[in-house]
């Protein structure tokens, strides 16, 4: 499929800031005069957001394989791309997502252990090759993280596993991000100005090429 909008994704642990840094994103975009669609991972379709709600919650007595969950991820983000992002990226529009691929590759891979030879093959059939145009990595240290999303509400199943869950998943994502010549690295301890102008920063770079 030839593509013309450009696909930019907002990655990171639970309050690394996301939600904010997707609205600074997609008021660059816009302002930069480009049509903008915003997705979330896992949802974004009928099909993916019921996915989302079983995947989120939590099963009490029955456990819930780390297998099924990275199906469902994959599940989800087939929907999701065969019917809004890969249709909007052909029409010309942009696509801003809240999660993508390298959340079930830091979450799955480097949080549960799921070794790279069993999420290859769904990566191969499920993106066939896809990337992203552009990935910021906002970075927090889990302890930080968890906090700003404990005073936002009660957590969810993925929410409540051990801090050392959340530690391989970071350091995954900090590796994966050095791998990647189209991923920024965004530090979301300092003062919460610097982080929107790096932010602001990175966008402006982006749009600017
Ligand atoms: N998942 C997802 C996988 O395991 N594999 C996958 O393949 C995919 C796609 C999805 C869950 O599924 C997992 C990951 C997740 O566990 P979600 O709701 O999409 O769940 O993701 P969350 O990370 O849970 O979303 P959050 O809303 O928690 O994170 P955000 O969006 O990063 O946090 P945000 O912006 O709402 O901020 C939280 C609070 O912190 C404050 C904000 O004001 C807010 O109150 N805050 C700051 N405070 C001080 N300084 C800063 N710099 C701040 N930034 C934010």
């Amino acid at each position: 499929m030839i593509h013309t909008g450009k696909f930019i994704v907002i990655e990171g642990l639970e309050g690394a800031g996301k939600s904010t840094a997707v609205s600074i994103v997609k008021s660059c975009i816009e302002q930069a005069g480009h049509s903008l669609i915003c997705t979330r991972e896992p949802g974004g379709t009928a099909m993916a957001e019921a996915i989302r709600e079983c995947v989120k919650k939590d099963w009490q007595n029955e456990t819930v394989t780390t297998e099924a969950e990275l199906l469902l991820m994959y599940a989800a983000r087939a929907q999701l791309l065969h019917n809004v992002i890969h249709p909007a990226l052909a029409a010309g529009d942009w696509v801003l997502g809240d999660r993508h691929d390298m959340s079930s590759q830091a979450y799955q891979g480097g949080g549960r252990e799921i070794p790279q030879a069993l999420i290859q093959p769904l990566r191969d059939i499920t993106l066939k090759g896809f990337v992203p145009h552009f990935t910021f990595y906002l970075d927090v240290e889990p302890s930080v993280g968890l906090q700003r999303a404990r005073g936002r509400g009660e957590l969810d199943r993925i929410e409540q596993l051990d801090i050392s869950f959340f530690e391989r998943t970071r350091a995954r994502y900090l590796s994966l991000a050095k791998q990647d010549d189209n991923c920024v690295v965004i530090n979301t301890m300092q003062p919460i100005e610097s982080v929107h102008q790096d932010i602001q920063f990175a966008i402006q770079q982006f749009l600017a090429v």
